[in-house]
């Protein structure tokens, strides 16, 4: 199965999750679906027969609102049933509203929610895999408007200082956060400049195009000596126009009709492409 086919079926699942849970966050988890799906069926190396290894690479959602793209890659992986994914936000579910390592599921590696720790404790595991003489590699995938965080820079700093090049850090940048368009809010830009200075190799890429996403993690895996940052440029919502680029798809869920023809457009939009 090609990564476009992932990438319907994690947009799919995500939708069906949302839409039984009746809350959570629609708009990022769907923009990601193209980033996961490279990342997971072309690049991560995970053992699914034992999926607690400890030579596996890391995903670090440090954006722990977008859980439900990170749950629909892992089902679409196999690391649990994809039956599962129907109890997210159901009290006592392994498939929390944000990730949580208390309830033990497999492939979720941090607690992430509070925004802009993920990047920190990405870094200590990519730290502690060099000092183990580990192979295993570690992403962390991080929101724009989390950049506004400033626990964000010290970790950009700190990494930049102890040249982790097994971290490669992605910044899903769609330009938008709850309250509108990031530049509006607190400017980020230049973006691209910011974490150059700070001593990371960074690249652009837009991130719905399969071959760029792909090209960016096999190019990061060749850097020495420096970690990476791809921002990945994205559409809030992608896949869905009536709810693509608007902030308050940030987090609302569709309702059952919406549901249907959402699918319906999917489908359409994956059959002409
Ligand atoms: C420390 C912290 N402050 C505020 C929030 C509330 N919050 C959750 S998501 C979000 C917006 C983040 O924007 P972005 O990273 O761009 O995510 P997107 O809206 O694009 O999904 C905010 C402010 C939080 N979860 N943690
Ligand atoms: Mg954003």
């Amino acid at each position: 199965m090609d990564t476009k086919e992932k990438a319907l079926n994690i947009r799919l699942s995500i939708l069906k999750m949302l839409t039984k849970a009746g809350s959570g966050h629609t708009g990022g988890s769907m923009d990601l679906a193209d980033i996961f799906a490279v990342l997971y069926f072309k690049h991560l190396n995970y053992n699914i027969d034992n999926q607690y290894d400890e030579d596996r690479d890391r995903v670090v959602l440090s954006i722990g609102h977008t859980a439900p793209v990170l749950y629909a890659t892992l089902a679409e992986a196999g690391f649990f049933p994809k039956e599962e994914l129907l109890t997210l936000r159901d009290f006592g579910s392994r498939l929390q509203g944000h990730p949580s390592k208390d309830f033990n599921l497999p492939g979720v590696e941090t607690s992430a929610g509070s925004l802009g720790q993920g990047l920190s404790i990405a870094l200590g595991m990519a730290l502690a895999a060099k000092m183990d003489n580990k192979k295993h590699r570690i992403y962390c995938i991080m929101g724009d408007g989390e950049l506004q965080e400033g626990s964000v820079w010290e970790a950009a700093m700190a990494a930049a200082h102890h040249k982790p090049d097994n971290l490669c850090a992605v910044v899903d940048r769609n330009r938008l956060q709850i309250d509108g368009d990031t530049e509006n809010v607190m400017s980020l830009e230049p973006l691209n400049a910011k974490w150059k200075s700070f001593g990371w190799y960074v690249i652009d890429i837009d991130g719905h195009n399969h071959n760029q996403i792909d090209a960016a993690f096999s190019k990061a895996k060749l850097i020495k000596d420096k970690p990476v940052l791809v921002i990945a440029n994205t559409v809030m919502g992608k896949g869905v126009k009536s709810i693509e680029n608007n902030c308050k798809w940030h987090g609302k869920v569709p309702d059952k009709q919406q549901l249907y023809s959402f699918i319906e457009e999917l489908y359409k939009q994956y059959c002409v492409s």
